[in-house]
């Protein structure tokens, strides 16, 4: 059992002491809005559904930001290739995507419209050049921990609820690892969406999430 499962488990044991729960809102920033360099279809639809769920009494609310150096292995031009093509990083394959999210840039700012006031917190992925990192735990060779993961446990954090761009990578990713790590993980869906570059890719993420674990459940069917 590891320390999230151990410290559900003790609450459980105390019954009446309700559960500690955060927001983590994935990677809504400018460059995954439509019109953005990587930019999510309908992605601005959970620009809405973000801010509502804002307004309810979570204990926490973290945001995360993909944050590449210019020089990101992901990005298509540093190889001399196209978006979609692949190549080996870190020793793990790896799709090629247009430039997005370089820090500092406009594209990289937390979205148009997204009522930042009341995240507590932001955690940075994908700093690292050599390697992409889909979940907002880990790299995706598993090298680095981004904190949040520590965060979450040091605020005797034992529900999260996940919502953001896109569900196919960022927010599949995260859910895994929160599942992993083990806490009681809840996918936001109207809250999410995806790229899709498969037109079954999306489907199959939520098949998948749901299959480890994960709950979906819609925006306002969250009371509280
Ligand atoms: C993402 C592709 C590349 C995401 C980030 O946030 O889902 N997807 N970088
Ligand atoms: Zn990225």
């Amino acid at each position: 059992m590891n320390c999230a499962q151990k410290f559900r488990r003790e609450k459980e044991i105390h019954q009446g002491v309700r559960s500690v729960k955060a927001l983590i809102i994935v990677d809504v920033q400018n460059d995954f809005m439509p019109g953005g360099a990587l930019g999510v279809p309908e992605g601005n639809d959970i620009l809405p559904v973000i801010n509502d769920l804002l307004k309810k009494s979570f204990d926490f609310i973290i945001a995360t930001k993909d944050w590449h150096p210019k020089e990101h292995g992901s990005f298509a031009l540093n190889h001399n290739k196209k978006p979609g093509e692949h190549v080996i990083l870190c020793g793990k394959d790896q799709v090629l995507w247009p430039t997005h999210c370089v820090q500092g840039t406009k594209g990289s700012e937390f979205a148009h419209g997204f009522d930042t006031r009341k995240v507590h917190k932001v955690f940075y992925k994908g700093t690292d050049r050599e390697v992409d990192s889909y979940s907002a735990f880990f790299d995706n060779a598993h090298l680095r921990a981004t904190g949040l993961g520590d965060f979450l446990i040091e605020n005797e954090i034992d529900e999260v609820y996940i919502a953001g761009l896109a569900t196919d990578y960022c927010v599949k990713y995260t859910v895994l690892d929160a599942l992993k790590l083990g806490f009681k993980t809840y996918i936001v869906a109207d809250g999410c969406k995806g790229i899709n570059l498969n037109p079954d890719d999306v489907d199959k993420a939520i098949k998948l999430m749901q299959s480890k674990g994960a709950e979906v459940v819609s925006s306002e069917s969250i009371s509280l």
